[in-house]
C-alpha cells in the first residue's frame, strides 16, 4: 500500500541528508548554464566533492533557446572533442561549424554531470560569499522564491575550497565580491565590469581568457567571465562556454593536485 506520509519522510529525508553532506565541500559552481555544467563535470570526476547551485528549476541556462528561440546550437571546431565527451550527435557546415540540437545537447550535459555525481540544488540562489581573512571561503544561498518575494529570511551558509562564478551575464557571485571587497589585489585586476557589444569572434577567446580566478578562492568562467573583465558578447555560438568551464575546472583540479602532494 502506498502511503502519502512514507512518501513525504523519503523527500524530507533523502534532501536533508544531501543537503547535510554539502555544507562542507570542495568546489561550489554557481550556475547550471554550458559553462557551469562543463566545469562542475570535470571538477567531480577528477574527484572532488562538487555542488551546483542553480536559482532556476532547471539546469541548462542559455542553451535551451539557442539562438532567438531556433532550438539549434552552433559550436566551433575547436570545441568538438567536448560534444564528443559528452557523446553529443552532431553535423559538420563546408566552411567547419558543427550544428547540433539544443535539447540534445543541454540534456547530455545534465546527464553527464547527474552521472558524475554532483550534488544538485535548483531553485536556490547565490545571495553573497563567506570570508575568512582574504579570502573567499564559501557561498551564502537562500531559496529563489524567498529573493523573489523579497520576504526577510536569513540565509545558509556552504563552506567551500573554492567558487566558480558561473552566472553568465549577471556575474552575481563577482559583483558582490567587487562591492564588498576592497583589497589590493582587487584593485589591481583589470576588470571593468562593463560587457561589451556583440564580437563572436572576439568574444569567444576572451571568454577563455578571462576564466580564471578573480579572487582568492573565486574563479569566474563562461559569460560572466566576459562581463567582468569587459569581453565582448558573442551571441549563439557555444564552444567558447564549453572550453571556459573546462579550463576553470582544470585549473582548480591543478591546485587541489598540488595541495594533495605538499
Ligand atoms: O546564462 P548561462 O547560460 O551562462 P553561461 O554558462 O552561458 C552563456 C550562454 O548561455 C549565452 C551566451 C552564448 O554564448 O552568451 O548567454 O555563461 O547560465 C547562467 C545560469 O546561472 C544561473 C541562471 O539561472 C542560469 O541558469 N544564475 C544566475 N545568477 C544566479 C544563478 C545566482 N545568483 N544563483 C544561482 N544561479
Amino acid at each position: 500500500m502506498l502511503e502519502e506520509k512514507r512518501i513525504s519522510e523519503i523527500i524530507i529525508n533523502s534532501f536533508l541528508k544531501k543537503l547535510k553532506q554539502c555544507v562542507n565541500c570542495d568546489v561550489i559552481v554557481v550556475g547550471g548554464g554550458p559553462s557551469g555544467l562543463v566545469a562542475s563535470y570535470f571538477l567531480a570526476r577528477a574527484g572532488l566533492k562538487t555542488v551546483l547551485i542553480e536559482r532556476k528549476a532547471s539546469l541548462g541556462g542559455g542553451m535551451w533557446g539557442g539562438g532567438m528561440m531556433f532550438n539549434t546550437i552552433v559550436v566551433q571546431e575547436s570545441a568538438k572533442a567536448l560534444l564528443k565527451e559528452f557523446g553529443v550527435p552532431y553535423t559538420c557546415t563546408e566552411d567547419g561549424y558543427l550544428i547540433a540540437s539544443a535539447p540534445e545537447v543541454t540534456s547530455a550535459l545534465i546527464l553527464a554531470v547527474c552521472k558524475a555525481k554532483v550534488e544538485i540544488f535548483t531553485f536556490v540562489t547565490a545571495e553573497d560569499v563567506m570570508v575568512r581573512g582574504n579570502r573567499i571561503s564559501g557561498l551564502v544561498v537562500n531559496w529563489t522564491p524567498v529573493e523573489i518575494a523579497g520576504f526577510h529570511v536569513d540565509p545558509l551558509s556552504l563552506k567551500a575550497q573554492y567558487v566558480v562564478d558561473a552566472t553568465g551575464h549577471d556575474h552575481s557571485v563577482c559583483k558582490v565580491v567587487m562591492e564588498k571587497m576592497t583589497t589590493q589585489l582587487l584593485t589591481k585586476m583589470k576588470y571593468t565590469l562593463k560587457e561589451k557589444g556583440m564580437n563572436a569572434e572576439l568574444g569567444e577567446k576572451e571568454v577563455i581568457r578571462n576564466s580564471k580566478e578573480l579572487f582568492p578562492g573565486l574563479y569566474v568562467t563562461g559569460m560572466a567571465a566576459n562581463a567582468v573583465f569587459g569581453g565582448h558578447r558573442m551571441g549563439p555560438i557555444f564552444g567558447g562556454m564549453l572550453l571556459s568551464g573546462e579550463k576553470v575546472a582544470n585549473n582548480i583540479i591543478r591546485k587541489f593536485n598540488r595541495y594533495r602532494k605538499s
